[in-house]
Order: C-alpha cells, then sequence, then structure tokens
C-alpha cells in the first residue's frame, strides 16, 4: 500500500509519519509538503535511511506536481494534513489560509479521484464547531459555526471533502480533533510558546482572562485515531477525536511554570484575541465504540513528558525558530505585550 500523507513535516504529520513507519512497515508513505516555517526536515531525521518513507517537496495547490506525485507514486491512499494551522495568523493575514487550506484541498481531491485513490482521510478540527458554553460537548452532528478565518477555511476543506464523497463517489473518512500537544509543535501554539519563553525568563502572555478552555489531546493518540480511521472508518462518515482533557489555559500556563521551576510572576495577561472561542469540548464516543479506539495518555503525564522533552531538545526548537519566522514571533511577541489587559 501506497500512502500519501501531506503535512508530513509539521507537527503531527511528522508524528503520523513515524506511527505509519512503525507500525506499517510494509507501507510506502510518500510525504508531500511544501516546508513552510512550520515544516522541519529536522522532524523526521531519523528516517534519514529509511526507504520507506519518500519526501517531496511541494506544494499542495500546484495541480499538475500533485497529480504527477500521486501517479509516480501509485498512490493507494491520502491521508490529507497538510494546513496553515495557526489562529493568530489567520487573523493577520487570512489570504494564504483560503488559497492552502480551500484551494489546496480542492487540488488534492481532484487530483485523488483522478488517481482513484481507496480513501481519503480529511484531518479537520474541533474548531470547526465553534465556540461552547460553559457545558456540553460536540458531537459530529453539532452545527457548524467556525469563528475565525482559520477555522472557517478549516471548515470549507471539511465541507469540500464530505461534497467530493457525495457528489464524486470519493471515499472520503473526515476526522475533528480537539487541541494536540507533544513532542515536535512548533513553538507558537499555547504550550511549546509558553515552555520556550519560561525557558527564556521572558513573560508569557495569556489572552484575556485565562480562563478559556481547551479539550487537550497527545499527539501520538491522535495519530493513532487516525490510522483507526484510515483503516476501519466508514466512508463518508465523520469523527471526533478527543483527548477528554479540558483544562483553562491559564491552568495548563502555571503547570508548565511549575515543571520548569519558574515563577508565576513571568505571567502576563495582555489583550484578548478577536473572535476568541471560549471553549471546546469533544464528545469521542463514536470513534470510541466504532473504531475501538481510546486514549492512551493521561494529560498530566503527557504534559510532564512534552515540557521535559522541549528542555532537552533546545536545539531543535533553536534551529526552527531561526531566521524569518524569529522576526514574525519578535514582532508580534513585542505588540502582545504592548496590549497588555
Ligand atoms: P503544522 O502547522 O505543524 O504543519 C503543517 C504542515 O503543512 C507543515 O509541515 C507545512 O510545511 C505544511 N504545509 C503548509 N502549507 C502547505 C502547502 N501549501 N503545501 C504543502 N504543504 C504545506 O500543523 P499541525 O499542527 O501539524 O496540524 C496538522 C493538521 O491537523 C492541520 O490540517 C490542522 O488544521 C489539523 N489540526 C491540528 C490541531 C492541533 O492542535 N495542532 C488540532 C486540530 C486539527
Ligand atoms: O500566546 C498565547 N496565549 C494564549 O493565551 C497563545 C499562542 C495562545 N493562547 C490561548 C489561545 C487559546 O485559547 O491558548 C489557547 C490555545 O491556543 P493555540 O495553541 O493557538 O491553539 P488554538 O487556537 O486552540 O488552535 C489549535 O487547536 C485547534 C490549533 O492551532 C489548531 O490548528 C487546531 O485546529
Amino acid at each position: 500500500m501506497n500512502i500519501l500523507v501531506t503535512g508530513g513535516c509539521g507537527f503531527i504529520g511528522s508524528n503520523l509519519v513515524r506511527l505509519l513507519r512503525r507500525e506499517r512497515p510494509e507501507w510506502k508513505v510518500v510525504n508531500l509538503d511544501a516546508l513552510t516555517y512550520a515544516g522541519n526536515l529536522e522532524n523526521l531525521i531519523d528516517l534519514e535511511a529509511d526507504r520507506g518513507h519518500v519526501f517531496v517537496r511541494g506544494d499542495i495547490c500546484d495541480r499538475e506536481f500533485v497529480g504527477k506525485v500521486m501517479r509516480e507514486h501509485a498512490i493507494d491512499a491520502v491521508m490529507h494534513l497538510a494546513a496553515e494551522s495557526h489562529v493568530d495568523r489567520s487573523i493577520l493575514g487570512p489570504e494564504v489560509f483560503v488559497q492552502t487550506n480551500v484551494l489546496g484541498t480542492q487540488r488534492l481531491l481532484e487530483a485523488s479521484r483522478q488517481q482513484g485513490v481507496k480513501r481519503f482521510l480529511m484531518v479537520s478540527t474541533d474548531e470547526v464547531y465553534g465556540s461552547l458554553g460553559p457545558t456540553g460537548a460536540f458531537t459530529e452532528t453539532s452545527p457548524l459555526q467556525p469563528s475565525s478565518p482559520y477555522s472557517a477555511s478549516k471548515t470549507s476543506s471539511d465541507l469540500l471533502a464530505l461534497a467530493w464523497h457525495h457528489t464524486f463517489g470519493l471515499d472520503v473518512v473526515v476526522t475533528r480533533c480537539s487541541n494536540n500537544y507533544g513532542r515536535y509543535q512548533f513553538p507558537e501554539k499555547l504550550i511549546p510558546l509558553m515552555v520556550v519563553n519560561a525557558l527564556h525568563d521572558k513573560p508569557l502572555p495569556v489572552y484575556g482572562d485565562g480562563a478559556n478552555v481547551r479539550d487537550w489531546l497527545h499527539v501520538e493518540d491522535h495519530c493513532r485515531a487516525l490510522l483507526l480511521a484510515l483503516e476501519k472508518g466508514r466512508a463518508g462518515e465523520v469523527y471526533n477525536i478527543g483527548g477528554g482533557a479540558e483544562r483553562k489555559n491559564i491552568e495548563i500556563v502555571k503547570a508548565i511554570l511549575a515543571l520548569v521551576g519558574k515563577p508565576e510572576s513571568l505571567i502576563r495577561y495582555v489583550k484578548d484575541r478577536p473572535g476568541h472561542d471560549r471553549r471546546y469540548a469533544i464528545d469521542p464516543s463514536k470513534i470510541k465504540a466504532e473504531l475501538g479506539w481510546t486514549p492512551a495518555h493521561t494529560f498530566e503525564q503527557g504534559l510532564a513528558e512534552t515540557v521535559r522533552w522541549y528542555v532537552d531538545n533546545q536545539d531543535w526548537w533553536k534551529r526552527v525558530m531561526s531566521g524569518a519566522y524569529r522576526d514574525y514571533f519578535d514582532t508580534q511577541y513585542r505588540a502582545r505585550l504592548q496590549a497588555e489587559g
């Protein structure tokens, strides 16, 4: 079986490629990635000599290139993760989100149809559902009410994938997961950003009152769910994936400070993110009942291991945060702190 993984050099993608090589060594994994600021070949350095992993650099929006990769590697199935993934960036510059997440997905769907792939797994997000009040959890039938340019673009790609199933008969499965955490996450997202800042004794910018809630999922639990959905999911179905670990942002920030032995005086409450979703919570009953998935990590243990990984791998994040990204990061970081709440 030849699998095309898009975005395999990003956070979840690199963890997924590694899991696929370990769990399904007989498969060839073709990793198509544009290597944006968020994609790093270094995330897969341990697979350098592995002939079952083939890296091809390119843009999912490039119709001819995508078709050529599918044909040359006789692709049987697609796991689509390539995306612009950061909400704050989508507020600053939405266009590339529409380009990659919407147009890029459409190009891949079309190439998959022409190639006759047996399955297309669309990795979507719980952000398609919008925000929850203090109680309840999103099910697969919750209304889609995305708030940010990021989540609106992901909702579009999610619905395009389902449309390719209903209209053209492409075998599509959609997964919608909650916030992932773990090794190789780019230090712009909450957990790695806070670890990196704390290690530098820099202020930790907490948006608004810090009481927004996210439902945390260990990236390895997520990747196992993706493999199950690929192999056993029913065509045309949506599966929610959630770790059952709802936490307020401020609780996480304090836990990280305790883990690295830094004082809470580093916390800065800053201006809230525009359109900031208040609470996410996922009901994963369907994937548990139908596919037998269950998360293996508890949040406290997973967070401690993740923080330890960032402490032990400072060379990795120093390298991936260098260059152009560094300029963006410094500018944004200064702006956030100037807008203290
Ligand atoms: P990431 O930003 O770490 O990685 C994205 C990858 O896609 C990078 O390697 C990047 O180079 C690649 N890419 C971007 N534009 C591309 C293009 N035009 N052509 C080819 N490659 C391109 O993202 P992530 O956190 O690993 O997320 C992976 C997927 O999972 C995304 O679709 C995201 O929406 C979804 N998701 C993520 C989370 C989370 O908590 N991280 C939660 C729910 C859903
Ligand atoms: O500096 C910060 N301060 C802060 O308070 C950052 C970066 C974030 N936050 C808050 C905003 C959110 O409430 O922390 C929470 C998590 O923020 P992010 O890590 O940016 O993730 P989120 O916006 O929840 O989106 C993530 O989960 C869903 C991923 O980035 C998406 O790709 C995924 O679809």
